[in-house]
Parts: C-alpha cells; sequence; structure tokens
C-alpha cells in the first residue's frame, strides 16, 4: 500500500518509524512518505490559513495550498489515490471501514488544523478522486495528525503480512461486533486474585462457551449499542441472557 500524509507538522509522525508499522515498511508492504504542506505555499511566511467569510473564531486553511499539494501528489495521469480527510465531522472510524481503507492501493491524508480545510477543497478533489471525511469519536483534537496515526495503525495492522499471528484479527474485539472476553497469562494466581478456573480447564469447547458469554456480559453493560446493533441470527439459544 502506497500512503501520502500532507500536514504543517511532520514530526508528528515520527513514530510511524516504530514497532509493526515501522517494520512494515522496511519490508516494502507499506511504502509511506509525509509532505509540508508548506511546499505549496509562495508567500515569505508561507500562510497557510486566514480568517473564515462569515466570522466567526479561529482560521480555516486555504483552499491554494492544498489544491497544489494535491495536484501533486495525485496527478491526473496517475491512478487516483482515495484522499482521507480527519475531521470530527466526518463518518464514525470504525473497524469496517479500516478494512475498506486497508483494500486500497493507494490513501492520501489530509490533516486540518484550526477550524478546518476550505470545503471547496474537498468539493473540487471530490471530481477527481474519492473523498471521505473521517471521525473518530464525538471529541475534538487539534487538528488531524493524531487521528491519521490512529487510523493508520488500524489499517496497517490488517494488510496482508503485517501481523505474524492472523488468527488474533479473527478473535479480536469487533471482528464479531462484540468485545473481547478478558485475557490473562501466568501465575496462576497472583495478588490473591485468581485467574478464571476454566481457563484452566483444558475443556476448549466449554472454554469457547464461556469467552462467548463474557464477551456478551462486557458488550451488554459496557457497549449496548453495539449489543442492540447485532443482527438476531448472530445469537444463539445457548447464548447467556442479558
Ligand atoms: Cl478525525 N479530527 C479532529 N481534528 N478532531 C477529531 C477527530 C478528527 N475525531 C474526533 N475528533
Amino acid at each position: 500500500m502506497r500512503v501520502d500524509i500532507v500536514t504543517i507538522f511532520p514530526e508528528y509522525f515520527g513514530p510511524l518509524d516504530l514497532s509493526l508499522i515501522g517494520k512494515a515498511r522496511r519490508n516494502g508492504l507499506l511504502d509511506l512518505a509525509v509532505h509540508d504542506l508548506r511546499t505549496w505555499t509562495h508567500d515569505v511566511h508561507r500562510t497557510v490559513d486566514d480568517t473564515p467569510y462569515g466570522g466567526g473564531p479561529g482560521m480555516v486553511m486555504r483552499p491554494e495550498p492544498w489544491g497544489e499539494a494535491l495536484d501533486a501528489l495525485a496527478p491526473a495521469d496517475a491512478p487516483a489515490p482515495r484522499l482521507v480527510v480527519p475531521t470530527p465531522a466526518g463518518v464514525p472510524f470504525r473497524q469496517a471501514l479500516a478494512h475498506e481503507l486497508a483494500d486500497e492501493p493507494r490513501l492520501l491524508f489530509a490533516c486540518g488544523r484550526y477550524e478546518g480545510i476550505d470545503q471547496r477543497v474537498l468539493e473540487h478533489a471530490g471530481t477527481r478522486m474519492p473523498v471521505t471525511e473521517v471521525s473518530l469519536g464525538d471529541y475534538v483534537l487539534f487538528g488531524g495528525e493524531v487521528a491519521v496515526l490512529v487510523i493508520l495503525e488500524a489499517v496497517t495492522r490488517l494488510l496482508p503480512g503485517v501481523l505474524g499471528n492472523v488468527g488474533s484479527l479473527e478473535e479480536e474485539s469487533h471482528a464479531h461486533g462484540l468485545l473481547e472476553a478478558p485475557v490473562y497469562t501466568k501465575p496462576p494466581t497472583w495478588r490473591g486474585h485468581d485467574v478464571p478456573e476454566i481457563l484452566r480447564s483444558g475443556d476448549h469447547g466449554r472454554i469457547a462457551r464461556w469467552r462467548r458469554d463474557e464477551a456478551l456480559l462486557r458488550t451488554g453493560r459496557r457497549r449496548p449499542d453495539l449489543l442492540a446493533a447485532l443482527p438476531a441470527e448472530s445469537l444463539d439459544k445457548r447464548d447467556v441472557t442479558l
């Protein structure tokens, strides 16, 4: 997968050299470049923002540098990337969208700051490439940079060859629309707290049943919205009653 990121704070993306994302880059599974939006400014102050039309607080990112950046990184004579714009006004970022993005050959992330990017940039880009405005949740960040780190981590781990143990993709929280059951390792007793006996029983059928019930109970308590969204046929008659 090819990924380009445009930002006024390239230093935010230092962590992308680390851990499994860094390894994916070194292994050639992820080809990633970070670009400074100010590259595409032409005034001495390298200005990227201006006051909002219609008044109000804060500043808005000017369209001209963004237009030039997208022209350079999504040229008309090459396959178009999918443009992803993090914003609290976007569609919710969920595991299903992570899977969708992981299937794209090219992603281009546009990190807004201040009150956001002039909407005409996204309108115009939409005539050339698919554009998705994405929100991490119902809170406000200073800008899109940290959101891109989150999105990229969720997407990169779905790329073929990045995770050693593909089974952990199957089992994890959200894979089946449920939160994952709690996990334990040795020792069997620690500071007076015991590992649930059933997990040490060796009875794999009962263990699977226990994990499913714990996942259902946890999801019901913590995320009743997820439980309500489960299709009826994904529950079976042996499931715990909630
Ligand atoms: Cl994706 N961007 C910003 N700036 N704030 C957010 C967000 C994204 N998601 C939640 N808050």
